[in-house]
C-alpha cells in the first residue's frame, strides 16, 4: 500500500551486472531528493516476478518505472506490458554484446500500443532516465519543478564557465 514516504520511482535492473551503470540513475534521483525502489528482476529469468512487480507497482505508490537491461533487453517492454504507468527504458551495453545496440533496438522498437520511452545507451541514458522521471513527477509537484529549473540553470552555467575558460 502507498504511504506518504513510499518511493514514486522504481528502478528495475535485469541483472546485478547492470548495477554499476545504473548507480548514476539512482544518484541522479537522489540529487533531486528522491529515493527509488530498486530491484533486480529479469524479463527472461524471472518472468513471473517481472509481471507481478509491474502489475502491483501503482498500488505501492510508484508513478514511473525505469527499467534497464542489456542484450535482448525486454525488461522495459515487459514492465509496459503489465502496467499503465509510464516506463522509461535504459539500454545497457552487456558482455557479450554489440556495444548496447542490441539492447537499444530491443528497448526502443516496441509495437504500437505498448510504448516505452527509450533513452540513450549506458550512463548518459541512466542519468537522463532519472531526469525524465523527475520531469514526469514535476507535472504535479511545484517543488520538483523548481529543482529542475535550478538544475538547468546550473548546467548552463557550467558550460558557460568552460566556454569562458577556453578563451
Ligand atoms: C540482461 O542480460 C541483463 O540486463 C544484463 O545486462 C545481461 C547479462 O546479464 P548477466 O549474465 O550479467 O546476469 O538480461
Amino acid at each position: 500500500m502507498a504511504t506518504e514516504k513510499s518511493p514514486q520511482v522504481a528502478v528495475v535492473i535485469g541483472s546485478d551486472s547492470d548495477l554499476k551503470v545504473m548507480e548514476s540513475c539512482i544518484e541522479q534521483l537522489r540529487e533531486f531528493g528522491l529515493t527509488a525502489e530498486v530491484r533486480i528482476i529479469s524479463a527472461h529469468r524471472t518472468p513471473r516476478i517481472a509481471a507481478e512487480f509491474a502489475e502491483t507497482a501503482e498500488s505501492r505508490g510508484i508513478r514511473v518505472i525505469i527499467a534497464a537491461a542489456g542484450m535482448a533487453a525486454h525488461l522495459a517492454g515487459a514492465m509496459a506490458a503489465w502496467s499503465t504507468l509510464p516506463v522509461i527504458g535504459v539500454p545497457l551495453a552487456a558482455e557479450p554484446g554489440m556495444g548496447g545496440l542490441d539492447a537499444l533496438l530491443s528497448t526502443v522498437q516496441m509495437p504500437p500500443g505498448v510504448p516505452v520511452a527509450a533513452v540513450a545507451i549506458g550512463k548518459a541514458g541512466a542519468r537522463n532516465a532519472a531526469i525524465l522521471a523527475v520531469q514526469i513527477l514535476a507535472l504535479r509537484d511545484p517543488a520538483l519543478r523548481d529543482k529542475l529549473a535550478e538544475f538547468k540553470a546550473l548546467q548552463a552555467k557550467s558550460v558557460q564557465r568552460k566556454d569562458a575558460a577556453i578563451g
